[in-house]
């Protein structure tokens, strides 16, 4: 019996000693995910663990165990749902050390409301060998994305799930007005093929040929050219919208001093690096002495719309169009 007493006892202070510290919500492309622990434990010897979930499923998990939170960041994603987060008191504004290193753009765009953690476009990833096979043309503009040639050779994210499916269709409000961007999401919508749960996967439709065209951010269209897919990025001619992904300290953090040991190290141009180096992530991250990939979308020589951060981050906002989109767009059959 004390043998059995003394084992339960050792599990119990072996099993704690090796528990992870830091419980990270993560929603970038998994490798990126994957990769943050080994790197943070061996920088500061703290342990983590992730779960990866979209913004908007990221969003609706936090807001869900808000009383009881299990998680102590939210590492990355578009910037509306961590900008709701932080307006529904899910998520709190921590100022990091380097916070005058965060290019000033970004933070100034922010506020003090969640910590920008890397910027990209919206923008068309396209097969233009599947598309010419067709006798397709080549999409330029988003008015292009409505034409019925496209029928079946389109795929965009879900925004119930997706944040990137919610910067597109923000964007399109933004440019178009509600009524006229409502009357495209329909057209597009005739000749969406799949809808999809995350945003990054829509690029590999279109690199296998399933889909024309992918309607995503245009940094996840490198990565799938570099992975070798014969896919290639258009900045639609009448603008585009853009993130800045985010980073937020979870109110009520469990184990709150080693949240803020990863807010502080993933700041880092050490940390940031590791996206392009694992050849994943292509964004221009938010230090301004993190190197920019060669390979990433020149943002500068896009034409960026001035995108209303503040308003489309409104919960309220956030809600109808989302509801709009799922009530009025969805179910139309196609
Ligand atoms: O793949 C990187 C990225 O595009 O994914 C992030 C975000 O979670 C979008 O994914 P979902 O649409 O699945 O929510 C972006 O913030 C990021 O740039």
């Amino acid at each position: 019996m004390k043998r059995l007493i003394g084992l339960i006892i050792a599990i119990f202070f072996l099993g704690g000693a090796a528990s992870a510290q830091v419980s990270l919500l993560c929603s970038p492309g998994n490798e990126w995910c994957e990769q943050l622990g080994p790197h943070f434990k061996e920088a500061t010897g703290i342990d983590l663990d992730y779960v990866r979930m979209s913004s908007s499923e990221g969003l609706a998990r936090l807001r869900a165990e808000s009383s009881n939170p299990t998680f102590d960041v939210w590492f990355g994603g578009t910037g509306d749902p961590h900008l709701v987060a932080f307006n529904e008191g899910v998520t709190e504004f921590y100022k990091p050390s380097n916070w005058e290193e965060l290019l000033p753009g970004l933070r100034n765009s922010v506020g003090e409301t969640y910590i920008p953690l890397y910027t990209g476009a919206i923008g068309f990833v396209v097969n233009e060998g599947l598309l010419a096979e067709e006798g397709i043309d080549v999409p330029n503009c988003w008015a292009d994305l409505t034409d019925p040639q496209y029928k079946g050779l389109l795929a965009m994210p879900n925004p119930n799930t997706s944040g990137t499916s919610y910067t597109i269709i923000a964007t399109l409000i933004q440019i178009f007005g509600e009524d006229v961007a409502f009357d495209m999401l329909k057209d597009i919508h005739q000749n969406i093929a799949q809808y999809t749960k995350s945003g990054g996967a829509v690029g590999l439709l279109a690199g296998r040929g399933d889909v024309g065209v992918a309607i995503q951010f245009l940094h996840d269209g490198v990565k799938y050219t570099k992975q070798g897919f014969p896919v290639t990025n258009i900045a639609p001619c009448e603008g585009t919208g853009f993130e800045i992904g985010g980073l937020s300290l979870v109110n009520n953090a469990p184990h709150r001093d080693d949240a803020i040991a990863f807010i502080e190290w993933a700041l880092t141009p050490e940390a940031q690096k590791i996206a392009a180096e694992l050849g994943e992530s292509f964004q221009v991250q938010s230090n301004m002495n993190t190197p920019v990939p060669p390979e990433s979308p020149d943002l500068d020589s896009l034409n960026l719309i001035d995108y209303d951060f503040e308003h489309y981050g409104d919960p309220a906002v956030r809600n109808a169009i989302v509801d709009k989109w799922t009530n009025e767009v969805f179910p139309i059959p196609r």
